[in-house]
């Protein structure tokens, strides 16, 4: 069988999806960074429909910065990939939408010259949370590696906030249009932090006329992004080969269901994702709230449930019973958190426990429990914040952040047979270590980790519910 490539076409008898236009024919439009999975089954998926409806010059260069395998996988491949969707059926489609994939840190000047040459309308990004080196309270944090290196050195960054404000640099130098930066990122309101980090970092490093190219031409529409891709299993490629025809060395599986929430603020143009059921509206705060604290809270409490109760995939959380009910109880708090939305929530939790229950996709829960530090102040403390202010169920959001605590105390004791991986593990192994108490063991996470547990929750009825469950969880 030979190994799928820009000269394959469709087989007889094989059920695959084909793009509907001619790749070659389509230039690059988009620099993504942090090309992986999820960009690959989300933002490529998406731009494959939108050029097969519309057209344009608005293939996608990947971009990795910290080297990845995918790119010498690809490139045989002249970057066609299979995105193999699982769920009641399989279906299987070849993506075209990738033009290629520039990976490595010796690569970094190259993905600079790209994004600053004039066929760069749009910079996106799935760099996870901790890639922005944002502080809890979404500022520029400048001890972060990445932000502290290109401080020192601007005209030759390494992390995505020195990148943009060096590309942006240079256009304005080139006398070229700003581009949209495009965040495809769990975090709340993403394009207005990824603009306030951008405009922070040029301010300190270039002269405020940048700043005011910046303010005046940029665009940084924040969006909301969802499907689940887990890491791609074995299987994956027998799957692609029985519906394509072909060997993909490549290939990635995700589910069926995909959601894109956006602001329409482009500088220079986009892909009609609309046509590929992308949903354009003024304000992502309703989806937004939806999406964080209802899906992502719920699954980071699936995560560290399955890695305390030796639950390898999200699935296997739900088939135990009484950790379903858990999940049901966080999925009804969080919806009563945010309140009536012209939004039917309801409906939505149905389809959340339908996801996390396919039995097609293993989603590991190890996956999920990576980077906790990042994820739960929007996932978990600000409907917590949010519920207490409302009057509604709070003792779920308690519950989370108990697990949690559990979760990183066992391992920083020596007791877990799971690594915890997080930006602050040295700081959660040195804080959670000592503990006791239960008391000293919140009051420890709280100092540790404001962000997670500010010091005001562990007080009052919040408090009391912390204790409560801490007390059962570790028991
Ligand atoms: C998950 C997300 O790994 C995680 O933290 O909660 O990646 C989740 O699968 C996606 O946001 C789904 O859209």
């Amino acid at each position: 069988m030979s190994r799928l490539s820009a000269a394959s076409v469709p087989l007889p008898q094989r059920a695959a999806k084909w793009p509907a236009y001619r790749p070659q024919d389509h230039g690059a439009g988009i620099v993504h960074l942090g090309i992986g999975n999820f960009a690959r089954a989300h933002l490529l998926s998406y731009t494959d429909d939108a050029l097969a409806a519309h057209g344009g010059d608005w293939r996608v260069v990947g971009a990795s910065l910290r080297g990845s395998p995918l790119a010498g996988l690809l490139e045989p491949q002249d970057y066609r990939y299979t995105l193999v969707e699982r769920g009641v059926e399989t279906k299987a489609s070849v993506i075209g939408a990738l033009h290629s994939v520039v990976s490595g840190g010796e690569r970094i000047p190259n993905v600079l010259t790209l994004m600053a040459s004039p066929a760069c309308r749009i910079v996106s990004l799935t760099v996870t949370e901790k890639g922005y080196g944002l502080t809890g309270t979404g500022k520029l944090d400048t001890s972060h590696p990445d932000i502290a290196r290109d401080l020192g050195r601007p005209q030759s960054p390494q992390g995505v906030i020195g990148l943009i404000v060096a590309a942006l640099a240079l256009r304005q130098q080139k006398g070229l249009p700003a581009f949209t930066v495009l965040s495809c990122d769990n975090l709340p309101q993403n394009g207005r932090r990824l603009r306030e980090a951008v405009l922070e970092l040029a301010a300190l490093v270039h002269d405020p006329s940048l700043v005011r190219f910046i303010e005046a031409h940029a665009a940084f529409p924040s969006g909301v992004v969802d499907r689940i891709t887990p890491i791609p299993g074995q299987e994956v490629f027998e799957l692609a080969r029985a519906e394509t025809g072909y060997d993909d060395l490549a290939a990635i599986e995700t589910e069926p269901f995909r959601q894109w929430i956006l602001e329409d603020s482009f500088c220079v143009g986009r892909p009609a994702w609309e046509a590929a059921g992308a949903l354009f509206v003024p304000d992502i705060t309703d989806y937004e709230r939806m999406k964080l604290w209802m899906l992502n809270g719920t699954h980071s409490l699936i995560a560290y449930c399955g890695c305390l109760y030796e639950k390898k995939y999200v699935r296997d959380v739900m088939a135990d019973g009484r950790l379903k009910d858990l999940v049901a109880r966080h999925l009804s708090a969080a919806s009563s958190a945010i309140g009536q939305l012209g939004i039917d929530l309801d409906a939505y939790v149905g389809k959340l426990k339908a996801r996390f229950s396919n039995p097609a996709i293993a989603h590991a829960t190890a996956q999920i429990a990576m980077d906790g530090t990042q994820k739960l102040p929007q996932r978990i403390t600000a409907p917590a914040f949010a519920a207490l202010k409302r009057g509604t169920d709070f003792e779920p959001f308690a519950f989370a952040i108990a697990v949690w605590i559990a979760y990183v105390e066992r391992w920083a004791k020596g007791l877990a047979a799971y690594e915890v991986s997080d930006p602050q593990s040295a700081v959660l192994r040195e804080a959670l270590s000592k503990p006791s108490s239960e008391m000293d063991l919140l009051r420890a996470a709280s100092a540790a980790c404001p962000h997670v547990l500010p010091a005001e929750l562990l007080d009052g009825k919040f408090g009391a519910a912390l204790l409560r469950h801490i007390g059962t969880v570790r028991a």
